[in-house]
């Protein structure tokens, strides 16, 4: 099994910044980059990546998404004066440019090159970028919401062409809708492209028709859409979990992808002045998790937007340290999906004060009404307060196993001559798994009920361990057990404790190895859906993580 998460940043690609007054862009600033990093280096997380230098992407890989007219356009940019970046700049929407900025988007492309080359070669098991400029709303022809190129569509492309990817998923956390990757993949049934996005009937940006939940794509790649808009503000950890359990996850396992990526955005993140979200930041180690027994675990995330420095450090550290394998946080706040939610702030966590002072040259572009707006504004958002994410430790003995003498060691494990049954493990909390559904035989019947049940009930119940049995007289497919005990080490802190006769197959996944893939899956026979549905029915009012429909809220 391949190990390691890599981590490619560069410096460099904090050196550009915006030139000029303007409100909407002002927000994008070098300093997300850097308190990213630092958050990742103060923890001693950046030490435990495989730190992998970035490169610039050539011109054929950024024509990979892009049209020629486009890239000569943004070759110019670097020997333009500020009036000229100016008048360029106005042919797109909410971006700006910089002389030094076609130098870092071909980096940030380069950096998400590197990352795919070296999850795909199995030098490491997955991965993160920290770029800039994002790359999610960049399209063929335009620089568009901050990007210039499309990081992960380019990176989707390559993996199809150098790496022979037959299906890529792309998960966009970010809140924005990435139209651009949209745009590239609409047609394409190789690469399936989830994002879910404020939306508000269209009233937030990009405001575009196609963002939402009935675009599914065209032609072969019909199916192959996935948006989820959310039209209001304040979704919360259980709304995000919802829709992975019951939307995403789902629709992933049947697609099966190759290699996964993820539009690591974390303005989905609570105190984001764009996302106006309540998702807490350790919400992102589970969604992360929740994606890496996905393509044996080759899971890219890149940075996308994000933009309370708070927030995002946070949420970054979330992401890379699940990456790295420590076992999730407790997932906190799962009211059950309803929004928006009162939050309960119960410490300090404010915004670090922006840098100011060096702007650049500043024109008055706005006037009083709106920097009287702008304080307003700002007063609401440091308000904001939520509790810092506990401190995650990376357990010293991940798994302990008790074994007759006569039985061998597994590959990689150690025998202890004494190990107190049970020892690590201070919890008496069961999680038991439902029975399964009547006639629920094959693997897609196994996961829906996996995906849809076991794992929304075990989410709500917060069980201190998971007790596993694999019983002789029900067997379970091999890869649907890992898929299983995989899984499931998100809840619990990873504490699980599992019976069995035979260790085989499951000491690698207790080991923090990802599940194997199942293949595509076919669907379930209908007499399963049916007997699943019933069950989902007659659970959910006791257990909102169950619901998928808005008849029990607002
Ligand atoms: N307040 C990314 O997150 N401005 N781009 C919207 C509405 C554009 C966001 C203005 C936001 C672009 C990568
Ligand atoms: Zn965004």
């Amino acid at each position: 099994m391949k190990m390691g998460t890599a981590l490619i940043y560069d410096e460099e690609m904090t050196k550009y910044k915006l030139l000029w007054v303007d409100p909407v862009c002002k927000i994008e600033v070098p300093e997300r980059l850097i308190v990213s990093y630092e958050a990742l280096v103060k923890s001693g997380l950046a030490d435990r990546c495989v730190s992998i230098p970035v490169r610039e992407a050539t011109d054929a890989e950024i024509l990979l998404a892009h049209s020629e007219e486009y890239l000569e356009a943004v070759k110019k940019t670097p020997f333009m004066h500020l009036e000229e970046l100016m008048t360029f700049t106005q042919k797109y929407g909410d971006v700006y440019f910089h002389p030094n900025i076609y130098h870092c988007a071909k980096l940030a492309v380069g950096a998400t090159l590197q990352l795919v080359d070296n999850v795909m070669t199995g030098k490491v098991r997955n991965g993160m970028a920290l770029v800039r400029p994002p790359g999610h709303h960049s399209q063929s022809s335009a620089a568009n919401g901050f990007c210039v190129f499309n990081n992960v569509a380019i990176a989707a492309q390559y993996a199809k062409k150098h790496h022979k990817a037959k299906r890529v998923l792309i998960v966009d956390w970010d809140v924005h809708h990435g139209q651009g990757v949209q745009y590239c993949f609409e047609d394409d049934p190789s690469v399936l492209y989830f994002s879910w996005h404020r939306y508000e009937h269209q009233s937030f940006w990009p405001n575009l028709k196609e963002s939402d939940f009935d675009s599914v794509g065209s032609g072969k790649g019909a199916g192959f859409n996935v948006n989820v808009p959310w039209n209001k503000v304040g979704m919360g950890n259980s709304d995000y979990l919802a829709v992975f359990f019951h939307v995403l996850l789902p629709v992933a396992y049947e697609f099966s992808p190759d290699l996964v990526f993820i539009c690591a955005g974390f303005d989905s993140a609570i105190g984001d002045p764009e996302g106006h979200m309540s998702a807490t930041p350790d919400i992102f180690a589970h969604l992360t998790h929740l994606l890496m027994n996905l393509a044996d675990g080759k899971v890219c995330a890149v940075l996308e937007g994000g933009y309370n420095l708070t927030s995002l450090a946070q949420s970054v550290c979330q992401t890379v340290q699940t990456l790295l394998g420590d076992p999730a946080p407790r997932p906190a706040q799962l009211g059950g999906a309803s929004a928006p939610f009162p939050e309960e702030p119960s410490s300090k966590n404010r915004r670090p004060a922006q840098q100011g002072g060096s702007q650049g040259p500043e024109g008055d572009a706005g006037g009083d009404a709106q920097r009287e707006e702008e304080k307003v504004e700002e007063k609401e958002e440091e308000e904001i307060v939520w509790p810092e994410p506990l401190r995650r430790v990376a357990p010293s003995l991940r798994s302990a196993l008790l074994l007759p003498d006569a039985v061998e060691c597994p590959d990689g494990c150690a025998r202890f001559t004494c190990v107190r049954a049970c020892s690590p493990l201070n919890a008496t909390v069961l999680l038991r798994s439902p029975s399964p559904p009547q006639g629920c035989g094959d693997t897609a019947g196994v996961m829906q009920a996996v995906l849809g049940l076991l794992l929304p009930l075990g989410y709500q119940y917060e069980p201190g361990l998971v007790l596993l049995a694999r019983l002789p007289g029900y067997q379970v497919e091999g890869g649907l057990w890992q898929q299983l005990t995989c899984l499931l080490q998100g809840l619990a802190l990873g504490h699980t404790l599992v019976l069995l006769q035979v260790i085989g197959i499951t000491a690698s996944c207790l080991l923090g190895n990802a599940a194997l893939s199942l293949g595509p899956l076919v669907a379930p026979g209908p007499e399963d859906v049916g007997s699943f549905e019933r069950l989902r029915l007659r659970l959910q009012t006791d257990w909102p993580l169950l619901q998928t429909t808005g008849t029990f809220r607002d």
